[in-house]
Order: structure tokens, then C-alpha cells, then sequence
């Protein structure tokens, strides 16, 4: 019989000695949390352990260990290297040419006493530096944002997929997808238990770290997910030294002045249909400038404030981003799917929350959206007081409003993660700041920032991707010509000079 995910997840870690752990890109609490956690844990068990994921984490997170280690980048370079036995000469100089003649890269090496010979020379390669990766939170590989490139990376080295998506698609060599786990966070647990049979690996920081995942990802215990095991669990990581008022506080307590004071405007804002059953607040790009705050301060506040209303079905905030209308939705009353909603606009997500895009200005859309919402709850989709409704009924349908403008690269991920309004939603490459009550960031990364060395005209290299060598001048050379008979003043020549 074949080994449990866990099972093999364990003998993989056990067998190897560089582990590359990566998340999702827009970190979430779930996702860094994990990713600490496993750092500090397989530290502990002599690993060396690079974690990382494509875009920063939001500073609210800045209470967790070892978050400053996360990188954005993977090295994932493979170099050939020419190594020269130093038994016999010292190097005093170090260049390289093209020969064009025969297309080759000719290295020159000019030695300060003595004299290298051929078999002094070894070339060999530089394996990959990891022999294990661990992909947690993320249900697929483009999730990980630019760090999915090269994807080859992920082809030649083993992946351990851990996940509690419904969608994920099963991309590792080990899968340990399980779809009842609140978060990534709670499968880690059972693992890292696992793992610790000499010695406890569960200690203050990395119960926190775990905890983390598990707050965020249930709404600290108030999401539908929430089930009797995420509170055993919790209780496990409390009493393993877990710091719960810290993480409520930087999760849920800590909001910048900025953040509040563009509440303030929303909430100022809030509309109630009383005939339908909803309440609305929207939000222009002037307004999120005014207050001083940027598109991350959105988050939370339909699940902080608007969602506590009552005798509604549910809430909606429109708000504009970059030529886009971005509506997000939350259902209140019981029952009340908003994701039908969202798919009258193209959009999607779940019952309890949901979200759509569409192009085009506030000032222009708003009417139009709201129209298209009162219509589709008057056709009895939604809970609506259909005795409030009759009278207005014809002149409602006689003024439907034209198709909103869907966006283009329009992508739901329509069997998505649990009704968790913390799972955030994927509007094709962005997310959807209102549906998680925390703060994202967008990502920041641009193609040029992403480090290869794929690049073969060594003169465009920047010194130090290529190697430790660093230029001398270009002059140099002519004075070292009798080094070698195969340089000639024509020939584009770069010299470098030896610094270890
Ligand atoms: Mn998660």
C-alpha cells in the first residue's frame, strides 16, 4: 500500500538537506504563517531553509519572526564552473573573449609566477540549490506569482503540495490537499507534530506562527469553516505558547489613521434599500486619496463594520480602481447567496461573499449596477419584500439598464476555496481587496526585477549575477597581450581581475 501524503511529505523532508519553501503571491496571514513556521521548525531539524514568495507581506505582519527572511526571488541558478588548481601559479589577471571565428568563449587566464597547465582545469556544474520545495497555501503554480518562473525549477525538484483549496490541482509529486482543514496553518500542525519525535518543535514562535494561519483563515473562529478541530487545534497552540492577543491585535487592531479615516467616508456614505433588502457605501479614487490611504485600507471594512448591520440581506461597496468599478459583496441574512449577484456582473465567489469588475467610472456605473441588483432581486432571486415591490414592478423592469461593460481577462475560480470571506477572490492577476478584512498589498514585482542569468552576451551581465569577479579597466588588457597569442586588439575583450 502507498504511503499517506504525510507519510511521504515526512520522508522527503527527512531526506533532504536544502528545502525551498514557497507560498502565494499577496501573502495572506494563512500563508506566511505557514511559511514561518516551517522555516523556524525545519531550521531546527539542520535544513537549510530558503522561504519565499513573490510580493512583500503587508507590514501589519511584521510582528512574526523570521519574516524579514522571506525573499521575493529564487536563485535557481545552475552555473558551469571552470575551477583552476592554484597548486602550481597564482591568477594575476582573469578575462574573457568571444571568438567569434569559432563561436566560443575563450577565458584567459594570466598567472603571476609559475605556469598553468591544462590538467590544472576542472569543469563541473552547480546543481540546483534545493533538493526538496514545499508549496503551501496556494491551489496551483501561477498563484505563486513570478516565482512560478522557471517553471522548470519545479519539474526537476521534488514538490510536497500542502493545501486546503477545493481547486488545487494537484501539481506536487506528494499532495496533501485536505479540503476540511480551516487553513494551511491546521494541516502544518498535524506534520509538524509529526516531525517532532526527539524533541518538541512547537514552541512559542512557531505556535504563534501557526496560530496566525488559523485566525486569519477562520475570521478568528467566526467563519461558517470554523469547525470543532480548528478550536482543538487552537487550544493546542495556545497552550504550546501561542500569543493570541498579539495576533488579534496586529490582525484585527491596528488600523492607521489613514485606514479609519477612509471608513469614515464610507460609512458616511452608506445607503439602505429598504424595499430590497440591501445596503450599499461607494468610494471614488478621490475619496481613497483624500484620506491619504491607498486600496489596501478598503479590506475589512464590509467585514468589520458593514456586515454587522441588521435587517438587510447583504452589503455591497463599490469602489474605483485604475478605470475600474470593483464591487464586493457580503450576504448578512441567512441564506442569501451573493454570488448570484456577482454573476450578473461577470464576477463570482461564494455564498457569503462575492465580487465582480467592471470598466468604466463610478460616477457613470453606480446607478446602473444598483438598477441591475434592485431588477435581479424583484425577479424573487434573492430575499426581497415582494408586497413592497408590486407597485413599482413594471416601471423597475421598463428601465433596465443596459449591459454593464464586463472586463476582459475576467477569471473566477468558480469551485473555489470554502465560503471563508477570508479566501481571497481572484479577479484575473488581481485580487479582491474587499473580500479579506486585511490589508493587501498588489504586487510590485515587474518582469525586470526578476533575476536570470539566461542572458548569454556576458558583456550585458551585471558583475555580480554572473560572479564574484569584478571589471578592471578595459585597458588593461593591451598591456597583457603576451599572455596569449589568441588576443587581438579587434576582438571585443572584457578583463576582469581576481577578487574572492
Ligand atoms: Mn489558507
Amino acid at each position: 500500500m502507498e504511503n499517506s501524503p504525510k507519510q511521504q511529505t515526512i520522508e522527503l523532508i527527512n531526506e533532504a538537506k536544502n528545502i525551498l519553501v514557497v507560498s502565494h503571491k499577496n501573502p495572506d496571514g494563512d500563508s506566511l504563517g505557514c511559511l514561518v513556521a516551517l522555516k523556524l521548525v525545519l531550521t531546527a531539524l539542520e535544513k537549510n531553509v530558503t522561504i519565499a514568495c513573490a510580493d512583500q507581506p503587508a507590514k501589519m505582519f511584521s510582528f512574526l519572526t523570521e519574516i524579514n527572511q522571506l525573499e521575493t526571488k529564487i536563485d535557481s541558478s545552475k552555473n558551469l564552473i571552470i575551477s583552476l588548481n592554484l597548486d602550481n601559479a597564482e591568477v594575476e589577471k582573469l578575462g574573457y573573449k568571444k571568438n567569434t571565428q569559432e563561436n566560443t568563449m575563450d577565458i584567459v587566464i594570466s598567472a603571476k609566477e609559475g605556469n598553468f597547465a591544462e590538467e590544472d582545469v576542472k569543469v563541473k556544474r552547480s546543481g540546483a540549490k534545493f533538493d526538496l520545495i514545499i508549496i503551501l497555501d496556494s491551489p496551483n503554480l501561477e498563484r505563486l506569482g513570478s516565482l512560478a518562473q522557471p517553471a522548470d525549477l519545479f519539474y526537476e525538484i521534488p514538490v510536497v503540495n500542502i493545501d486546503h483549496h477545493p481547486a488545487n490541482e494537484r501539481f506536487g509529486k506528494v499532495n496533501w490537499v485536505e479540503l476540511i482543514a480551516t487553513s494551511t496553518a491546521e494541516i502544518l500542525v498535524s506534520l509538524i507534530e509529526a516531525l517532532s519525535k526527539d524533541k518538541n518543535l512547537i514552541d512559542n514562535e512557531v505556535a504563534t506562527a501557526l496560530l496566525t494561519g488559523l485566525i486569519y483563515d477562520t475570521s478568528s473562529f467566526q467563519n461558517v469553516n470554523t469547525t470543532p478541530k480548528s478550536l482543538t487545534v487552537a487550544a493546542q497552540l495556545v497552550a504550546a505558547g501561542g500569543r493570541q492577543q498579539e495576533i488579534i491585535k496586529h490582525l484585527y487592531k491596528t488600523k492607521s489613521l489613514e485606514t479609519l479615516k477612509l471608513w469614515g467616508t464610507i460609512l458616511l456614505n452608506v445607503k439602505e434599500d429598504k424595499i430590497h433588502h440591501f445596503l450599499w457605501s461607494s468610494v471614488t479614487k478621490d475619496d481613497i486619496e483624500k484620506a491619504g490611504a491607498d486600496e489596501s485600507a478598503l479590506g475589512g471594512i464590509l467585514d468589520e463594520l458593514l456586515k454587522s448591520a441588521t435587517d438587510v440581506d447583504f452589503a455591497l461597496l463599490l469602489s474605483e480602481r485604475e478605470g475600474q468599478v470593483h464591487g464586493s459583496l457580503r450576504s448578512i441574512a441567512k441564506g442569501i447567496d451573493v454570488s448570484q449577484i456577482a454573476t450578473i456582473f461577470g464576477g463570482g465567489g461564494h455564498e457569503a461573499a462575492a465580487a465582480f469588475r467592471i470598466d468604466g467610472r463610478l460616477v457613470d456605473s453606480e446607478n446602473e449596477i444598483l438598477e441591475k441588483i434592485r431588477h435581479f432581486q424583484n425577479s424573487g432571486n434573492v430575499g426581497v419584500d415582494m408586497d413592497n415591490v408590486v407597485d413599482k414592478k413594471d416601471e423597475i423592469e421598463e428601465e433596465t439598464p443596459a449591459e454593464p461593460k464586463k472586463s476582459e481577462n475576467f477569471e473566477i475560480d468558480a469551485d473555489g476555496p470554502p465560503p471563508s470571506v477570508q479566501e481571497d477572490i481572484e479577479l484575473g492577476e488581481k485580487e479582491v481587496v474587499g473580500s479579506s478584512p486585511l490589508e493587501m498589498e498588489e504586487s510590485g514585482i515587474k518582469d525586470e526585477d526578476i533575476l536570470g542569468i539566461s542572458n548569454p552576451d556576458l558583456s550585458a551581465q551585471k558583475p555580480e549575477e554572473l560572479s564574484p569577479f569584478e571589471k578592471s579597466q578595459e585597458d588593461e588588457i593591451s598591456d597583457d597581450k603576451s599572455h596569449s597569442d589568441d588576443l587581438k586588439e579587434e576582438d571585443s575583450f572584457t578583463e576582469t581581475e581576481t577578487k574572492w
